[in-house]
């Protein structure tokens, strides 16, 4: 039974379409660098946004009707959801679905019928997913929601509670590999602290990277060959969550030796919230070799909170694209954890909230590839550390054939060495431009 009625499969029809259910940009087939945007891009729907939220803020409830015909808290309606999504999924042209286990089912006083309700949920997901060739790019474990989980999951100071954490993700992590998913995602919800004054941070933070390599041994004993995923977030729920930003997650997972199996999963609104640009985070995990996927949306620079919008933002999503396609791509996907404003409550709006996004990476995919094409800005990068590659003492330094007695003897012998040569922030942004706005 068609749910979103009246809404057709969503085409490319142009940027000149005046019509707001069709794609300007995104253009499944259109090859950009070699490859096609559809795998430049591979798209995912957020399960717990699209099909659950309702719009619920703490000054009022929701204003979507998200029940899809059936009643909210039965299995009934975590079918009709699965319904609701695959009908979404295929409509949009995405290819990929991202989940916590509470989204999929409503969870029970007691696991072992929370577990049986995923059992049941998950083979009719698998049976969709053969109709359809729609595939899951990762699944949580909602370990922040629930009550029980007020001093985190990993980190709580409840060995009851780590136990009960354990469980859900022994159980997201086989529902995962039943569904093929291509990464398992930590979000730290709640492993950080409210107050210093009640909490032994070394201890919360070993007990996590514990957490985390039980589920390792664990992913690995039932064949899960994918990524682990760490997605930081500075703050929010908590006054200070541990995985603050790609940095500090990456110096996470190396002191824990958790580095070989964990990749990062990058949102745009918590590098934001972390006082970073999305770009910034994306070259950081990068340059580690950690950049794994990411979660696609964008915040608002005057609200100091997660709010989870849809990607609008063409400089963003341009620079983003550009760290992204200069690490070779991702081996995750492009998740969009964005929600419609609490006034865009119909289902067109769901549509239009994911057009707006997937046009958005579009537009951010040409015109990175655009910027690379043009050269500028990289021949600019490589000119401007030229004296590490063209003069002795450079090759000496960056070879570590020297030693500071010998710079030291250098830097009599020259004085005072020159400036160090403009950066030309201005003109390189002015690159930006021409580039974006070709032909205006
Ligand atoms: C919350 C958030 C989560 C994670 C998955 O800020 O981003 O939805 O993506 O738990
Ligand atoms: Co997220």
């Amino acid at each position: 039974m068609e749910i979103f009625k009246g809404i057709p499969a969503i085409r490319y029809e142009g940027a000149d379409s005046k019509n707001p259910l069709a794609f300007k940009f995104y253009d499944a087939d259109r090859v950009i660098l070699g490859k096609k945007m559809s795998e430049h891009l591979p798209f995912a729907m957020a399960w717990w946004h699209n099909l659950c939220a309702t719009g619920v803020d703490m000054f009022g409830r929701g204003t979507a009707d998200k029940s899809f015909g059936a009643e909210p808290g039965t299995m009934a309606h975590a079918k009709a959801k699965v319904d609701a999504g695959f009908e979404f999924m295929q409509k949009m042209g995405i290819r990929y679905f991202c989940w916590h286990d509470v989204d999929l089912v409503p969870e029970a006083d007691d696991i072992k019928e929370t577990n049986r309700r995923l059992d049941e949920i998950s083979d009719y997901i698998l049976v969709k997913m053969k109709e359809t060739g729609i595939k899951c790019l990762w699944g949580t474990a909602n370990m922040f929601g629930n009550p029980r989980f007020m001093n985190g999951a990993g980190s709580t100071n409840s060995a009851d509670v780590f136990a009960f954490a354990a469980a859900q993700v022994k159980k997201a992590l086989d529902i995962t590999v039943k569904l093929g998913g291509r990464g398992y995602v930590f979000w730290g919800g709640r492993e950080g602290y409210e107050t210093l004054l009640n909490t032994d941070v070394k201890f919360e933070q070993e007990n996590i990277a514990r957490l985390m390599h039980m589920a390792v041994d664990y992913g690995r004993s039932i064949g899960f060959t994918g990524d682990f995923y760490i997605e930081p977030k500075p703050k929010e729920p908590m006054k200070h969550q541990y995985d603050f930003d790609a940095a500090t997650a990456i110096g996470f997972l190396r002191a824990h030796g958790l580095d070989k199996d964990f990749k990062l999963n990058i949102e745009a609104n918590h590098a934001t919230l972390a006082g970073h640009t999305f770009e910034h985070d994306l070259r950081i995990s990068a340059i580690n070799g950690m950049l794994g996927s990411i979660d696609a949306n964008q915040g608002d620079a005057h609200l100091g909170w997660d709010t989870d919008e849809f990607p609008f933002d063409v400089y963003t999503a341009t620079m983003a694209m550009y760290e992204i396609l200069k690490a070779g791509g991702l081996t995750g996907g492009f998740n969009f954890d964005a929600k419609n404003r609490r006034p865009s409550y119909t289902y067109e709006d769901m549509f239009e909230g994911y057009i707006l996004g997937m046009d958005t990476f579009a537009l951010g995919l040409i015109k990175a590839a655009a910027l690379i094409e043009d050269g500028r800005l990289d021949a600019f990068v490589q000119e401007r550390y030229a004296s590490f590659r063209d003069t002795e003492i450079g090759k000496k330094i960056v070879s570590g054939k020297t030693d500071l007695k010998e710079l030291a003897a250098y830097a009599d012998k020259l004085g005072a060495p020159a400036l160090p040569g403009s950066g030309k922030q201005e003109a390189l942004e002015s690159v930006v431009n021409s580039v974006l706005y070709k032909g205006c």
